[in-house]
């Protein structure tokens, strides 16, 4: 909280639609509020159900005890960040989800499909769908995310346009650029660990140097960045403009962070927000 009270917008997608006078997404843009919260959008019984599916498959493991043991991030999914440098490996990758995905969630709620529900409520003039190339290519469609202890995103802010300069991939032709987490599971350690801030700043081609030297939160300080924490329960949704530095702090304890995480982008003149990961 802060002294001006930028504060996540929370309710029923049509809550925020009646609010934001048809678009939220927009008042995100505008800097109006830090995020919008959809709580208990997702079943917390599935939650928990998803991750022992994840589990029996074999998706999931501890990376402090497999491999080189070095602490990663565990993906179930496609990441565009990641892949995006061979593009035929990465459409090849997203297709494989696409496959994984069709069974993954069978008996229970599909959370990928619940999130591109609610995303389309909150934005009623827009097609939602996956992001695709004009040959008919898929994105992947969505990402789970289980980050251990010592994982976490500092300070920094996506945007395909402006930060991957990936101009040959057909999300490059949006102005804005969101993200959506649907919390699966919380890391158990109370305090910061896990749960993303937003600060009230936009990236600016002048932030670069700042992002570069890692001094972020001194910056932050010094100009008074208005600076929200988002607080999720499993079941609980959240939506942002990620092109607002953001930063997940690092996991503290035994028990890792699982969430449902997608990008989108959308442009005030265009008819479709295309959604990937
Ligand atoms: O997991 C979150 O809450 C945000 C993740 C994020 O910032 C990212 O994946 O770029
Ligand atoms: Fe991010």
């Amino acid at each position: 909280m802060t002294a001006t009270g930028w504060t996540a917008a929370e309710g029923t997608a049509e809550d925020l639609v009646q609010r934001f006078a048809g678009e939220p997404l927009m008042a995100l843009v505008r800097g109006e509020v830090p995020a919008l919260v959809l709580r208990q959008s997702f079943d917390p019984t599935h939650c928990a159900g998803l991750l022992e599916r994840f589990r029996e498959r074999g998706l999931l493991y501890d990376p402090h005890t497999t491999g080189d043991l070095t602490p990663r991030r565990i993906d179930i999914g496609t990441s565009f960040g990641k892949h995006r440098a061979d593009r035929q490996a990465f459409f090849e990758h997203s297709a494989s989800t696409h496959e994984l995905f069709a069974t993954l969630f069978d008996g229970y709620a599909d959370p990928v499909s619940i999130m591109y529900q609610a995303l389309s409520a909150l934005a009623p003039d827009k097609d939602v769908k996956t992001a695709r190339e004009s040959d008919g290519s898929l994105y992947g469609p969505a990402i789970f995310r289980i980050y251990h202890a010592e994982l976490g995103h500092g300070p920094h802010y996506d945007s395909v346009a402006k930060r991957s300069e990936a101009y040959e991939y057909a999300v490059s032709r949006f102005e804005h650029q969101f993200a959506g987490v649907l919390c699966l599971q919380n890391s158990a350690s109370e305090g910061e660990s896990g749960e993303a801030f937003i600060n009230n700043c936009p990236w600016t081609p002048q932030l670069q140097p700042v992002l570069a030297s890692n001094s972020f939160a001194e910056y932050a300080a010094r100009n008074q960045v208005e600076r929200v924490q988002v607080k999720l329960d499993p079941g609980d949704l959240y939506f942002f403009f990620s092109e607002n530095i953001h930063e997940v702090p690092k996991i503290v304890g035994d028990t890792p962070r699982a969430v449902l995480a997608i990008f989108f982008a959308m442009s005030a003149d265009d008819d479709e927000i295309f959604v990937w990961a």
